[in-house]
């Protein structure tokens, strides 16, 4: 198993340990200062953390449309470009852990930060290579583990500008911003939780102070940069050093970064890497095998095998692998991170560029683009063998990886009524002969492929006629101080959603405390579509779900945040009796009712399509 995998592995293992951590083997932290007090987030009785639906909203739509990020790994562990010369001689590996995987002393890692100068650092060649690749946006570490900042923060002098050989003048975030911008690419940052340098950071109970300062820094981030996601880190349950983050801190992290500003897209490390927590899940190295439900998500990948640059790594992954893992992604749903690691001199290393420009070019390529940007899962037909499907408006991307033989076919399997108006071959004329029988359509291409990485039938779909949108209000939303729904309710209003992550803190409402409570959503859900629906509850600590008087999920057990799903034929324009309980027992609260079906991405089911009972 090789280093990385391993880390990767010990993370995800570690995620829910609770593990004592040994004493820090860092230094002291370069000259930290005392900052001013970030504003305090939203907490307490009826705060509710979920401040829109992740899957549709307007927030996000950017960010699910791109569906193609660029991922940097720049820092000063750049400087040892993945190796590091004991005293003993001996050589010893790594990327971006290497200071904490080689055993570096803090003072030799000072020595070698105050020799870093990544001169060649060129933030309009970064720009534009994520531009040409289709890379629509960026996110570069701003703080990785070993708590070097690329910016010039004023919260400590660990620092590109105060702790380095490279020009006082210049500010790679800033001219990344500039350069972003320039070619209409937005800009994220990476944020690592975990802290090596800091040493308020490796003991709950000096944990606040660094929490102090890790706040500080991400207002400066937010008020010098204005980025559009924050990629969080390093929120694992871990040791050398100790790193004491708790569910409870993300919920207070998500709700401060809210405070700056309400549009960034935040991933779910901000907590414990879990559906309640931000807006992105974060599969790492792995393209989830189906859509994922719940959560918008991410994959991000490394080029070779590491994320940090690494001259020894030559494990670079074939354009064509790394083309299709995206348009794989695309049809699931999700968006691609794809990493760079540039060397000592802030360079991106050739093999990337090759390998990024090789999948720019497949998309520029006859309009190729449309199977990824802005498109998504297909829902009216399973993911085929041969390749790949995406869905944009009434139009579905083949993207096939095995094209068939002289006269061969491809099938695919319905999975509800359309009809196929249409199927032609990005990029080429030849007749693409197309039928359905049953919940089969078959599509007969009569000529070659167009290229050997992936070529697309483009198919114009009829799906059915969908029913008026609603003119729905909501359900009717009964709460009470305790955990037993019945009785006369503490609160009775109209809910226009079913939508809350209450957390540790939140409730229903002011006057209901958040030790304990339970709610009652009832009324009628009205479908747009006949078609089979896949009801979602995402709950903790306990639910129960009735459509129309039938009992059709039941986990009355305490659990912690949970997805619950079943299916059920509705009916276009129909009213479908629902009832839905809660209770929250201990830890935290959240209460989502989704809804998806061939035609509807998954979505917090809309308040038109809701009536109260
Ligand atoms: O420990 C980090 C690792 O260095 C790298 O930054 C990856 C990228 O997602 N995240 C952590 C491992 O899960």
């Amino acid at each position: 198993m090789s280093w990385q995998t391993w880390r990767t592995a010990l993370i995800s293992a570690a995620a829910t340990a609770l593990v004592v951590g040994l004493l820090t083997d860092t230094g002291q932290p370069t000259h930290p200062t005392t900052v001013a007090q970030a504003s305090p987030p939203a907490s307490g009785p009826g705060t509710n953390h979920a401040i829109d639906d992740p899957l549709t909203s307007e927030r996000t739509r950017a960010w699910r449309e791109d569906r193609f990020g660029m991922f940097i790994h720049f820092g000063v562990y750049s400087h040892l470009e993945g190796e590091y010369t004991r005293p003993d001689g001996t050589v010893c590996r790594d990327a971006e852990w290497i200071k904490r995987q080689c055993r570096i002393p803090q003072a030799e890692y000072e020595r070698f930060a105050a020799e870093f100068n990544p001169a060649e650092f060129d933030a309009e060649a970064i720009a534009r290579t994520a531009k040409e690749a289709g890379q629509r946006y960026i996110v570069i570490t701003s703080k990785h583990h070993d708590g070097y900042a690329l910016w010039p923060t004023k919260v400590n002098r660990w620092n590109l500008r105060d702790h380095s050989s490279f020009d006082k003048n210049r500010d790679i975030l800033a001219e990344l911003k500039a350069a972003t911008e320039r070619h209409g690419i937005k800009l994220g940052f990476y944020y690592s939780i975990w802290d090596w340098n800091d040493p308020d950071a490796v003991h709950p109970s000096t944990f606040g102070r660094y929490k102090e300062r890790m706040y500080a820094q991400l207002k400066e981030l937010v008020d010098n940069y204005q980025p559009s996601v924050f990629w969080f880190d390093g929120e694992w349950s871990t040791d050398r050093p100790s790193n004491p983050w708790l569910t409870q801190d993300g919920e207070a992290l998500e709700a401060y970064v809210r405070t700056l500003d309400p549009k960034i897209v935040v991933n779910n490390r901000v907590g414990k890497r879990r559906l309640v927590d931000g807006d992105t899940g974060t599969p790492e190295q792995t393209i989830p095998a189906e859509p994922v439900s719940g959560q918008l998500w991410e994959s991000c990948m490394t080029l070779n095998g590491s994320w940090g640059y690494a001259k020894w790594d030559n494990r670079w992954k074939s354009p064509a692998d790394l083309t299709r893992n995206l348009i794989s992604i695309a049809g699931r749903g999700g968006n691609y991170l794809l990493n760079v690691g540039p060397d000592a001199r802030g360079r991106i290393p050739a093999e990337s560029v090759d390998r990024l420009r090789a999948m720019g070019s497949w998309l520029v390529r006859n309009r190729q683009a449309d199977a990824v940007h802005g498109a998504g899962t297909p829902g009216i037909v399973a993911e085929p063998d041969w390749g790949s499907v995406s869905r944009k408006g009434d139009t579905l991307y083949a993207s096939v990886y095995r094209w068939p033989g002289a006269g061969g076919s491809l099938t695919l399997k319905a999975l509800s009524g359309f009809d196929v108006r249409s199927a032609r071959v990005l990029g080429s004329t030849q007749r693409v002969a197309v039928s359905r029988s049953g919940d089969t359509v078959t599509l007969t291409p009569s000529g070659a492929p167009t290229n050997d990485i992936a070529t697309v039938i483009a198919i114009g779909v009829a799906p059915p006629a969908p029913a008026a949108i609603g003119t729905g209000t909501g359900l009717k939303a009964e709460f009470w101080a305790n955990r037993k729904p019945g009785g006369t309710p503490t609160v009775t209003r109209t809910d226009p959603l079913v939508n809350y992550n209450w957390k540790y803190q939140g409730s229903p409402d002011p006057t209901i405390l958040y030790s304990g409570f339970s709610g009652r959503w009832t009324g009628f859900v009205q479908p747009r579509f006949s078609e089979r629906y896949t009801l979602t509850t995402l709950t903790s600590n306990t639910v129960r779900l009735w459509v129309d008087d039938k009992l059709v999920v039941d986990n009355w057990q305490d659990h912690g945040p949970l997805l619950s799903s079943v299916a059920v034929d509705l009916q276009a324009g129909k009213r479908h009796k629902i009832r839905l309980d809660f209770r929250k027992e201990s830890n935290e609260a959240v209460a989502k009712l989704l809804w998806s079906s061939p035609n509807t991405p998954e979505q917090v089911i809309p308040t038109t399509q809701l009536y109260p009972a």
